[in-house]
């Protein structure tokens, strides 16, 4: 009998870390499927691999990269940090608990390279699309060799799309934009603060971005930074140029409006407004169709996609925990593929467990404590080293709590590792004060 074959589309942190859990099935000894894994980018590492390039790039596709210039983890690496590859393996030492992006970067990588799968990896192969065939019980995955501009066609048992979900912008609009006499733009465009020094900001929204954009903006020296929210504010305790208003009624020149009738002049709109899911290239009885929220729709244990048990998502949940949390999911997944997990044949069990978590959550005040359980389930059914998730979980409520004490200070604080055991150092530099973002400079004495 011929050998599996299975498809892995994209080689960001979900689908590098279905590489390194196949590769520690071989390393052990296990017989593996073929593994072919799909990257538009030219080079692996998803979203956090920076370019200066917004909207298309070299090649008219949509640029993926969400990231920008001097994003530093916003939230503490003790959360996040693999049970199998730590921190202090990679770099020789522990480090301080924010790393900035090129640090988690080259942490995320430093493990796949010591696996030795890039091979399994065809760089600049966009996957355009994804069909089921009923007669031979295979998906025929269709992708673009952009190099050789060559598309084709090949046969696989299995598809597992780790293609992510925070690069699709969410973009509403508000009344008068089109005549707004300054630049608008969307979270995912954003690249450099220093393009706002000196200017008034508003940003729309009042999550991680809208948080983070306009702390990078205040830090590099806009002028002011107004945060308009549609359900609530966020209520730090907020530099004395930022404030938080209700609603975008309207824009007028310069001006804007917001629901309470109250009105400020700004020269940039930056709409942190968040993502869609977006999979063009499934067809549609393939495609995963959900809000960002911790318990997706459709998925049976958060990965396999009910209508078709042969199909699995990776890394679709709204996300506290992420590199761990998509290990837990990679091993899990693996280990179905390998037929050491069973995934019921029943449609009925699939959907009621979906069911069931969606419910839990919509139940639940705690959705840290949330999805550290569903990590440890997972985990508790594969070989993936287990963890102290609970501690991984008191570290993010830290986290919050140093957030409410100090929104622009949160980042000096240090926290244990919950797979060494050892404390992070403190940072040299207070994030305020460190404007170089560089691993070079994060990583000096
Ligand atoms: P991605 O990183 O998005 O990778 C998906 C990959 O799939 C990409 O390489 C893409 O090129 C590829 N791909 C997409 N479509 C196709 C296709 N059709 N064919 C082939 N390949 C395709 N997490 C943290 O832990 N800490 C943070 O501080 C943090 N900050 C963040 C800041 C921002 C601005 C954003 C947007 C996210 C942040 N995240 C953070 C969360 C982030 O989602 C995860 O860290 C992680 O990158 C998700 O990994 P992923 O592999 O699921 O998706
Ligand atoms: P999120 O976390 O999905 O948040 C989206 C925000 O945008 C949220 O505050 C929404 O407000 C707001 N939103 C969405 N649509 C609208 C409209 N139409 N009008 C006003 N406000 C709106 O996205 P983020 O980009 O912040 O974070 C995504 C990831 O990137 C995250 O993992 C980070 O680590 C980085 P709501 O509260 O629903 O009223």
């Amino acid at each position: 009998m011929s050998k599996k074959r299975v498809a892995i589309i994209g080689a960001g942190p979900s689908g590098t870390a279905q590489l390194r859990a196949f590769q520690s099935a071989a390393e052990k000894g296990a017989e593996i499927p073929e593994i072919v894994c799909f990257e538009k980018q030219d080079d692996w590492g998803g979203l956090w691999n920076y370019t200066w390039r917004t909207g298309l790039d070299e090649y008219g596709e949509p640029v993926h990269c969400s990231m920008y210039r001097y994003l530093w983890s916003n939230g503490p690496k003790e959360g996040l940090e693999f049970a199998d590859y730590t921190f202090e393996e990679h770099f020789g030492k522990q480090i301080a608990s924010y790393p900035p992006r090129e640090v988690l970067r080259d942490y995320i990588l430093g493990r796949v390279e010591k696996a030795g799968v890039r091979d399994w990896v065809r760089f600049r192969h966009p996957v355009r699309w994804v069909t089921y065939k009923e007669d031979t019980g295979t998906f025929h995955v269709t992708a673009e060799d952009l190099k050789a501009q060559k598309v084709y066609t090949e046969e696989f048992d299995h598809v597992i799309c780790a293609s992510g979900h925070f690069s699709t912008p969410n973009v509403p609009h508000f009344e008068g934009l089109n005549g707004f006499n300054g630049r608008v733009l969307h979270a995912h465009d954003f690249r450099d603060a220093l393009e706002f020094k000196d200017k008034d900001i508003l940003i729309i929204g009042t999550s991680y971005s809208a948080e983070d954009i306009g702390s990078q903006c205040w830090k590099y020296g806009c002028k002011s930074v107004t945060v308009s929210f549609r359900t609530a504010p966020m209520g730090f305790k907020w530099p004395d140029n930022w404030e938080e208003v209700p609603l975008l009624t309207k824009v007028e020149g310069n001006t804007c409006t917001f629901k309470d009738g109250s009105q400020k002049r700004v020269d940039a709109i930056i709409l942190c407004t968040g993502y869609l899911h977006h999979f063009p290239f499934m067809d549609e009885p393939l495609k995963l169709r959900t809000a960002n929220r911790l318990a997706t729709a459709d998925l049976y244990k958060g990965v396999v996609w009910n209508a078709n048990p042969k199909l699995f998502y990776l890394g679709m949940q709204d996300q506290w925990f992420t590199f761990n949390m998509f290990d837990a999911q990679a091993w899990w997944v693996r280990d179905a593929i390998l037929g050491r997990i069973e995934i019921p044949s029943d449609r009925a069990v699939l959907d009621g467990d979906v069911e069931r978590r969606v419910a839990e959550e919509d139940a639940s005040d705690d959705p840290i404590g949330y999805q550290g359980d569903y990590v440890r389930e997972l985990i508790a059914e594969t070989d993936y080293p287990s963890f102290d998730v609970d501690g991984a979980c008191a570290a993010f409520y830290e986290w919050k709590k140093h957030k409410k004490e100090n929104i622009m200070g949160f980042r000096n604080n240090s926290y244990r590792s919950v797979m060494t055991g050892s404390m992070a150092p403190k940072h040299h530099t207070p994030w305020v004060d460190a404007l170089d973002d560089s691993m070079e400079a994060y990583l000096r004495a």
